[in-house]
């Protein structure tokens, strides 16, 4: 519970009717998608100014109370989650577009603006904002700047980092800073933009962005192709990028399939079962490109690596065939799975996939085991479903086990435990299996430099200053 006169400051600073003190309001505002954590925010609070922001910043230092940046909510690793009476500062009302330069080809926009917005406003100018996936449509740059996040077309343009020109952040500290100002060159020291970027609100609030934009792309064509066993995707993926420029390249497995088939009414893409399939993506520039992904694909089949496969002939085909992938992650909630969102580099993807396929038929033997990902990025998102019989506590219990197994497997082949959703609460007892001891300290180091009191986000990516 907050203190009358605490309640009154922030009324001064954001106005009566943008304190929310509401029981829907905190659980709606002081949650993520994760469903691990009961919401629990003494207060949401939804500023319209950069200035708004900072005094509330100010004036929680003073009060030593803690904060909670929040855009879309859209997060898996309860980096937005406000479980200990914080005060969640949610960025929606910032969310307009504050310039647009054609020369420069960005455009600065309030941290709450939604993607998909921002897609829509670089397609009226003729541009491109390229960083897409699943939740777009409600989503907030801000949040995406926050956790780097990353999608389905990262192969070729990159995570959220490439895309940020600039940033206005007010720091834990209270301090407003403007990071590189949209410059494509600047040289000047550390870039401090850099390390906002996938810092998770745990050393500043992202106010605003400058985003560079690029031209849209050609159209695209998009193939799934049925694989034989999970060694051949990655003899297929070989075999495309080396002479095709693709901007995607993701996989799923039978199941993933079945279920999304089954739940979302989409049709299969051909008859033929394969234990994996591949969904690869490419503009289709010109008739010698589509001739010569046919020619791989042909390679592909006389290899035994591809049992069929199909490729769209329009947009709407090549919508509907993207379906297949977007949709898994939303159909899977049905199950609450257990996810696992890990990455190693492409070149050692066939070992590491072989040794966690493994580890997963070793330890999960009862649990209904499902594999995609963006497999072009070496980026796996293992979902395990709960079965029903088992409560949420008791399922999760058991899988946590299983994940300082794949904890160790990773240090092994140094990768990574969060790829692209990060850590949040989520995964921080697993951080040291990709980070050193030295990388840690350094990192409470930058916390402490930006936020002395430690009031932003505290608990999240790790733990207490020490
Ligand atoms: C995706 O690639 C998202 O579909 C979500 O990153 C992954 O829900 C997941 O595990
Ligand atoms: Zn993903």
């Amino acid at each position: 519970m907050l203190a009358e006169t605490i309640i009154k400051q922030l009324v001064a600073i954001v106005g009566e009717p943008r304190l929310l003190l509401g029981d829907d309001d905190l659980k709606r505002f002081g949650i993520d998608r994760t469903t691990l954590w009961t919401p629990a925010p003494s207060a949401v609070l939804l500023p319209g100014s950069v200035a708004e922001v900072q005094a509330i910043v100010r004036l929680a230092n003073e009060h030593n109370l803690a904060v909670v940046p929040s855009g879309g909510r859209t997060g898996l690793s309860g980096g937005a989650v406000a479980k200990d009476g914080e005060l969640v500062v949610a960025m929606d009302r910032l969310n307009s577009v504050l310039d647009f330069n054609p020369m420069d080809r960005t455009v600065t926009v309030g941290a709450g603006m939604i993607t998909a917005q921002l897609q829509d406003f670089a397609e009226q100018q003729g541009l491109f904002y390229p960083v897409d996936f699943a939740s777009t449509g409600s989503s907030q740059i801000g949040g995406n700047i926050a956790t780097n996040a990353g999608g389905i077309k990262v192969i070729k343009y990159g995570m959220t980092r490439n895309w940020v020109a600039g940033l206005k952040v007010v720091t834990g500290n209270g301090d407003v800073l403007e990071l590189n100002k949209g410059l494509a060159k600047n040289n000047t020291g550390y870039d401090l933009r850099h390390l906002f970027i996938g810092s998770e609100g745990t050393l500043g609030l992202i106010c605003e962005a400058t985003i560079q934009l690029t031209r849209p792309p050609l159209e695209s064509s998009v193939m799934v192709l049925g694989v034989a066993d999970f060694p051949a995707i990655m003899d297929v993926l070989r075999c495309f990028s080396t002479d095709i420029d693709l901007s995607a390249f993701e996989f799923f497995s039978q199941q993933a399939l079945e279920k999304v088939t089954a739940h979302r009414g989409h049709p299969k893409p051909f008859e033929t079962e394969a234990p994996f399939y591949a969904l690869l993506e490419f503009e289709n520039s010109s008739e010698a490109v589509l001739e010569q992904a046919m020619a791989i694909f042909e390679t592909c089949v006389e290899s035994g690596w591809v049992l069929d496969g199909v490729l769209s002939q329009s947009l709407s085909q090549a919508s509907n065939l993207w379906k297949l992938r977007e949709d898994i992650s939303e159909t899977l909630w049905h199950w609450k799975p257990y996810k696992n969102d890990i990455s190693v580099r492409v070149s050692r993807m066939p070992e590491f996939l072989r040794e966690v396929d493994e580890l997963v038929a070793r330890q999960y033997p009862d649990f209904e085991v499902v594999w995609y990902g963006h497999i072009g990025d070496g980026n796996l998102h293992l979902n395990i479903l709960k079965p029903e019989t088992l409560e949420v506590a008791q399922f999760h219990a058991k899988c946590v086990n299983v994940s300082s197994e794949i904890g160790q497997l990773l240090a092994k082949y140094e990768g990574s435990v969060s790829a692209e959703h990060g850590v949040g609460l989520l995964k921080k007892d697993y951080l040291h299996y990709s980070r050193s001891a030295e990388e840690m300290a350094m990192m409470r180091s930058i916390k402490r430099a930006f936020d002395a009191n430690g009031i932003l986000n505290p608990g999240k990516v790790f733990d207490e200053l020490s």
